[in-house]
């Protein structure tokens, strides 16, 4: 059944704004209370980050059968991934599949995007507005992700452009030929260095314009064969328990019990080469335990990677220019790349450092350096996303008579766990500033979110409590802590998405809680079970 409109029912026990990962599983769990709940959707379908970055190579850095929900046995058995590493329209076809077999479609709106949320302390409901409806219920549930809103950096010149262009988060959903064109990439986090080798193989030529240089390692990426589709799923609840006990989410990778600096080079040489023949980021990051907190240990893995640039890009210039020497290696997100370095060998790709010589202007005809004009069909900018706050603040968030979210986080994000914010009662966010999220797999993250607001929404209706809401003093100590635990880590060193960085006038503000999953689940159950400690609960 296609998701339907609807004009019906608009008075609800929950609105769920987005239906991506996080708002799919939300409604499930609302609906298995009995609540009535709706998801607003901004797109043309369901997916949310996979329904709208489609762009070449795009695929998960998190192992799909780790990324992939853990709350129904049934679910997990008869999904088969195809691949270790989930390419996007297998896991948008997984979305689905869990859409209709959890039969949520009727209950999702789709090209409904909320321009407003509005909380009304005289009868305690939130009036959500998209375009042309409005909807009303005593709890707002935004899952509106963290990688949501994407950013185009303002080059001056775009809408002189002749060809065409596209942002890797607002792909056509048509898929775009490149075959014998003249296509610039900009931008090489994540994003561009998965797309970057595809566009290789089908242009003409390829020019990829590089402010920072970025660490990558490879994925390995690989089939998934039935015997490991079998064996795994024989001890799915083992590796689901495992998974629950660690700081990411994610089974299969014993912490690290040794210092990187306990070993000599060449033993070290060899457990990063072991690293770097499995794949994955985790795998590379978890060789040794101080990493991400000890710049000295984290500089002999930089220096890895470096060795391995020196050695697969043949010309020393380019090999030079794509090694990063701005911020210890894993601070910013720690890319998994299938033959991205390899790609500069190609003898029709070309490396600009936008460092030295930055991009002027869009022109009619391609990309005006302040040095060099470059002529181009196409540009795909893979420049990144407003990414934790974007979503939520593009959404007019407000308590009448009361206080705007805009401009309670003028100054950075304030949240208790991340889960909700001082003065606006009833508004919770799933994988919200101040909580693991991104520092997560993400699914792992969503679900302990989920039943940790479902949970809380039943036991309100058990006590007969109109409301929930955190306390001023709870949110100063969480927000001092999330700090705190960050400036324990090398995170703060680099110039990142995590910190607000990538956008200017940002504030900046370590978003994420890199204590751990495991940890952050144990704060917030303790909180629950002390009667929500640190939140005021209205009768
Ligand atoms: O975005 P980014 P992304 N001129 O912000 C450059 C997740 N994700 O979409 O570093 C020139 O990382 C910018 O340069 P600089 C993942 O969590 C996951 O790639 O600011 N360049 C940078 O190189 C990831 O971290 C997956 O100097 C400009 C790039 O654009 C997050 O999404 C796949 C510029 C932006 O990199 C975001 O990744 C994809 C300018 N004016 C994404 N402005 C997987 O699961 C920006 N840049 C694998």
């Amino acid at each position: 059944m296609a998701e339907r409109k609807t004009g019906e029912a608009k008075n609800l026990d929950a609105i769920v704004v987005g239906g991506g990962l996080a708002g799919l599983y939300a409604l499930h769990r609302l609906h298995r209370m009995g609540l009535r709940a709706l998801i607003l959707e901004a797109g043309r379908s369901i997916g949310g980050t996979w329904f709208w970055n489609r762009y070449p190579g795009a695929r998960c850095d998190v192992e799909s059968l780790e990324y992939s929900y853990s709350f129904s046995d049934e679910l997990q058995q008869e999904w088969v991934w195809p691949e270790r590493f989930a390419a996007q329209p297998d896991i948008l076809r997984y979305i689905n599949h869990v859409a209709d077999r959890l039969a949520l479609r009727p209950f999702i709106l789709t090209d409904a995007r909320v321009v407003s949320a509005v909380f009304d302390p005289g009868t305690d409901r939130w009036t959500v507005t998209t375009a042309g409806e409005v909807f009303q219920a005593p709890f707002c549930i935004m899952a509106t992700g963290n990688l949501s809103l994407p950013r185009l950096p303002p080059f001056r010149g775009l809408e002189s452009f002749k060809g065409n262009w596209y942002h890797s988060g607002l792909w056509p959903e048509e898929g775009v030929d490149f075959s014998g064109r003249r296509v610039g990439v900009i931008g090489t986090g994540s994003s561009g260095i998965q797309m970057i080798p595809i566009i290789a193989e089908q242009a003409g030529h390829l020019v990829v314009f590089q402010r920072t240089a970025n660490f990558s390692v490879p994925a390995e990426n690989r089939p998934i064969t039935p015997e490991l589709d079998r064996s795994h799923k024989e001890r799915y609840r083992y590796w689901r328990d495992e998974a629950r006990r660690t700081p990411f989410g994610i089974a299969g990778h014993p912490p690290p019990t040794r210092s990187a600096l306990e070993d000599a080079p060449e033993q070290r040489a060899r457990v990063y080469e072991e690293k770097w023949g499995t794949g994955g980021n985790i795998s590379f990051l978890y060789a040794y335990n101080d990493l991400l907190v000890n710049r000295q240990a984290n500089e002999t893995a930089a220096e890895f990677v470096r060795n391995k640039i020196r050695s697969i890009v043949r010309d020393p210039k380019v090999a030079e220019l794509l090694m990063p020497r701005d911020h210890p290696i894993g601070t910013k997100r720690l890319c998994l790349d299938n033959g991205y370095f390899e790609t500069f060998n190609r003898d029709n790709v070309t490396l600009v450092d936008v460092r030295s010589d930055p991009i002027a202007e869009i022109t009619p005809s391609g990309l005006r350096t302040r040095t060099r004009a470059f002529e181009l069909d196409d540009i795909a900018f893979a420049t990144g996303f407003d990414a934790m706050t974007g979503a939520l603040l593009n959404i007019d968030i407000s308590v009448d008579g009361g206080p705007r979210l805009g401009d309670k986080w003028a100054h950075g994000p304030r949240t208790y766990l991340g889960l909700m914010t001082a003065g606006f009662p009833n508004l919770f966010m799933i994988t919200g500033p101040g909580s693991p999220s991104v520092k997560s797999n993400m699914i792992a993250s969503i679900e302990q979110h989920v039943d940790w607001i479902a949970d809380c929404l039943r036991h309100l209706g058990d006590k007969g409590l109109k409301g929930i809401e955190p306390d001023e003093g709870a949110e100063s100590s969480w927000v001092e802590h999330v700090n705190a635990v960050a400036d324990a880590t090398l995170y703060p060193q680099a110039n990142s998405w995590y910190n607000g960085a990538n956008i200017a006038g940002k504030p900046r503000v370590f978003m994420p809680y890199v204590a751990g999953l495991d940890k952050y689940r144990k704060i917030c159950d303790e909180v629950a079970a002390n009667d929500y400690r640190g939140f005021s609960l209205k009768r």
